[in-house]
């Protein structure tokens, strides 16, 4: 449902909800927009939408989707079916990417979100279908005719996941992470590749959400892909950090993966206190960019916080 005050006034009342309060309520909602969506597919194959909720619906922060949503209400007026849409369609994308990365021909992991892997769980082959089938459901929500967006832009938005997700954002960065196993690359590669890797899908939730707001201009849509850019390699850089200092339990995910498997990383390239320090300067970044929108920005500026200091 549409607010009818301006964006202002709209944006100020998120803004005084509590950080904690407004990050439940928006994974609150995207639980309940995931749980529909499944609910909604019929049972053709049972034991793969078993597999498909199992990698989708246990667990995980939410972060892409409650980015999609905070950055569509920042701006004002959003189209509500396009962002549930949009954030879902961003989740979907995100599980099947756990999915197969989680695979013994990748990153051969047994746990995820603390619990077995889904080919763990499942079967290899029921695994790697899981997460086609995610995939081609986002793709399916965000093309859904119904959602009350005018045809160019959902298309761009169509079109902006796909990008974020194939051979020029996500994939692209993966193949790269995979080609720099046990060698080392400089600084310069090494943003290259989590910008990809991490960063697209992380930049796509901004800017997706960003697509739903009614009146977007495009130059409050550059400062907020600059917030985005900021924001989604600090994601990996804290990730980095993590995968060193947290432990297993906390994490959900086996914890020293990067460095058992010989990976290139933030912490491996800078040191610890280097790469806490690249994270809080990009998060000084990110800020920077949304002094650029005349809009309460306060929820995304604790986004930025929180992704940066985050414990798991
Ligand atoms: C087409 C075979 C094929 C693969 C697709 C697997 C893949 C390409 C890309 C994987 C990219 C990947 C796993 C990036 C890691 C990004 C990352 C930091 C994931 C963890 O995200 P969180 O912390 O996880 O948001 P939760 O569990 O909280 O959702």
């Amino acid at each position: 449902m549409k607010s009818n005050s301006p964006p202002s006034r709209r944006a100020k009342r998120n803004a005084n909800v509590p950080f904690i309060q407004q990050q439940q309520h928006y994974h609150e909602r995207i639980t309940k927009v995931l749980a529909g969506a499944m609910d909604n597919l019929t049972t053709l194959a049972p034991h793969l939408k078993a597999a498909m909720e199992y990698g989708l619906l246990q667990g995980g922060k939410r972060v892409r989707p409650m980015l999609v949503y905070a950055s569509g209400d920042v701006l004002g007026h959003p189209n509500n079916a396009a962002l549930d849409a949009a954030a879902a369609a961003l989740e979907c994308i995100h599980a099947y990417s756990l999915i197969h990365d989680d695979l013994p021909a990748m990153d051969n992991d047994d746990l995820r979100r603390g619990q077995p892997t889904v080919h763990k769980a499942f079967d290899e082959a029921t695994a790697i279908l899981a997460g086609d089938a995610l995939q081609a459901l986002a793709f399916e929500l965000l093309s859904q005719p119904t959602l009350g967006l005018p045809a160019k832009q959902q298309l761009r938005m169509v079109q902006e996941l796909a990008k974020a997700s194939g051979y020029q954002g996500m994939c692209g960065g993966q193949a790269l992470d995979i080609q720099s196993e046990g060698k080392t690359i400089d600084a310069a590669t090494l943003e290259s590749l989590h910008s990809h890797k991490t960063g697209a899908l992380i930049r796509a939730a901004v800017r997706l959400g960003a697509l739903c707001a009614n009146n977007m201009q495009e130059t409050h849509f550059t400062a907020l892909s600059r917030y985005a850019d900021a924001i989604g390699l600090a994601f990996q850089v804290q990730d980095d950090i993590l995968d060193i200092t947290a432990d297993t339990q906390t994490l959900g995910k086996t914890q020293g993966k990067d460095q058992a498997q010989q990976k290139s990383t933030y912490p491996a390239l800078l040191g610890l206190d280097g790469a806490r320090a690249l994270a809080d300067s990009l998060q000084q970044q990110a800020l920077s960019a949304l002094a650029d929108i005349p809009y309460p920005t306060q929820t995304l500026e604790a986004f930025a916080h929180y992704i940066v200091k985050r414990d798991f």
